[in-house]
């Protein structure tokens, strides 16, 4: 993997050589087209979620600007989306007016895992909110997952280890 290939861009982060024939790159609006919610779906129920919703929720998070850094892996080859995960940025008051990221549905598709794409898209979206100015990032996740946000330097703290942080 190239990691210093990743760069941050207007409106996300964007690599072109994560490993050959894959690009990282911010969400696109025809990515329904390219099996973006069938990917979610190795993570959790996604529903019927139809065209027309799937881009009024793309153009809603993108009126929020600076908010929601939805980030893919497409295989170049095939023109599919095959990893994600999300920067949620959250305002607030205390220290400063300062922002706060969540990295939220993280997912790999099942018949691209063990090739590194998962520790790709994470380290991204962690440099991604200290980039854009988070004190923190924070995500929940299952048991089987906390050795794996371990090893990128995620922690738990006040005893409960299913929700970890970086403080920046
Ligand atoms: C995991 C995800 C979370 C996602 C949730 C969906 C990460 C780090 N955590 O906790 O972002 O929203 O699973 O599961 O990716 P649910 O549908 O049961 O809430």
């Amino acid at each position: 993997l190239d990691w210093k290939s990743v760069t941050c861009m207007k409106d996300g982060v964007t690599s072109d050589s994560p490993g050959l024939g894959f690009r990282v790159r911010p969400l696109q609006r025809d990515d329904f087209n390219k099996g973006f919610l069938e990917l979610l779906s190795h993570l959790t129920k996604v529903g019927d979620v139809t065209k027309e919703q799937f881009q009024a929720r793309f153009d809603a998070m993108r009126a929020c600007r600076d908010h929601y850094y939805v980030t893919v892996v497409e295989d170049l080859n095939k023109g599919t989306i095959i990893a994600s995960a999300t920067l949620a940025v959250e305002l607030k008051f205390i220290r400063g007016c300062a922002k706060r990221g969540r990295l939220e549905d993280v997912v790999v598709s099942e018949e691209y895992r063990g090739r590194q794409l998962g520790k790709l898209i994470v380290s991204t979206i962690t440099l991604l909110a200290k980039k854009v100015g988070c004190y923190k990032i924070g995500l929940d996740c299952k048991d089987s997952m906390k050795a794996f946000y371990n090893s990128f330097g995620y922690a738990g703290e006040k005893g409960n280890d299913n929700t970890m942080i970086i403080r920046f």
